[in-house]
């Protein structure tokens, strides 16, 4: 196959939190580049997902749910979506049909977009088709999408037809990376995504959200690779929180995140986990910098 007819092309997915973004481009990926969980605001940074074939590379770029900033990580936050839409060639506007709460942020921002929008109804594995169609109506009125998908990330669900979509608005040019890539972060970038992925899974309330993870030291060994990481925290008594009585849940969280970065290289690892103190890294805008976001 010549490069003319090789097609190539960003696409960005937006859309509120917890609608399912992550697990889409993680199911059209076959892997596991961006940690989901149950909770919203999980996504913090532009994730990037590369999908390669034959014929074509389309380079996702999973994002942060669109909120309203309160604080400035949620501000960098923000900049990441609006990074990604402004690179996108497509854009993936995922739309969670369960939920109750209004859409208007995404809807707005969207508007503010000269690029072709695809409409994804996901989890349809959780509402009846009738209510799903029902509940999406009121967006389809308001806004004039490319076309409309309804699908299942976690089952598989018109994920096929969407992707045929997909390619179908790109244009002829090179592989923007080599074709065996999945991602372009950095391995530290994983592995601190993968514990802050276990804190979501293991604490609750404020403390996931008061949290970020520092991958202070990374070794890399022929049989076992050595990590030192840091979790920040916003305030002491979090810190006593994510410790436990004895040290149990600093210990149970190291474990959990060990395994699940050991799956993800599929090599041995040794962690070594501290948390810090940092007062209300989340407000200021150099920490948030300096910790990567
Ligand atoms: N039933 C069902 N649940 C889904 C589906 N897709 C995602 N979920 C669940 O929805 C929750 C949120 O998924 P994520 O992929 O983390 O959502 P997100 O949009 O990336 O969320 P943020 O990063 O917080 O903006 C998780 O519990 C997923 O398992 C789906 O097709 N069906
Ligand atoms: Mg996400």
């Amino acid at each position: 196959m010549t490069d003319s007819q090789h097609k190539t092309g960003y696409a960005a997915i937006i859309g509120k939190p917890n609608a399912g973004k992550s697990t889409l481009m993680n199911r059209i990926l076959g892997a596991k580049i961006s940690i989901t969980t149950h909770k919203a605001q999980t996504t913090r940074h532009q994730v990037v997902g590369i999908f390669s074939d034959e014929e074509t590379q389309i380079v996702f770029l999973d994002t942060p749910g669109v909120i309203t900033p309160k604080y400035e990580l949620q501000n960098a936050m923000m900049k990441t979506v609006e990074r990604a839409r402004s690179d996108a060639d497509v854009i993936l506007f995922i739309f969670d049909p369960t939920d109750t709460y209004p859409t208007d942020e995404v809807i707005e921002l969207l508007q503010s977009i000269n690029k072709p929008v695809i409409l994804v109804v996901n989890k349809v594995d959780a509402i009846d088709p009738v209510a799903a169609k029902q509940k999406t109506a009121p967006i389809q009125e308001r806004m004039r999408f490319r076309s409309a998908h309804f699908v299942s990330a976690t089952r598989g669900d018109g994920i096929e037809e969407l992707m045929a979509d997909i390619r179908s608005l790109l244009l002829p040019g090179p592989p923007l990376y080599p074709k065996e890539d999945l991602s372009e972060h950095p391995i530290r970038f994983f592995v601190s995504e993968l514990i802050r992925e276990q804190i979501y899974l293991q604490f609750h309330e404020e403390i996931p959200y008061s949290c970020t993870v520092d991958v202070i030291s990374y070794e890399e060994n022929e049989e076992m690779d050595r990590i030192n990481a840091e979790i920040i925290v916003n305030r002491k008594s979090q810190k006593g929180m994510l410790i436990g009585k004895g040290g149990s849940a600093i210990k149970d969280l190291g474990i959990k995140s060990r395994e699940s970065i050991e799956l993800f290289l599929d090599k041995k690892v040794f962690l070594e986990l501290h948390v810090k103190v940092r007062e209300k890294w989340r407000e200021k805008e150099n920490w948030v910098r300096n910790l990567g976001y």
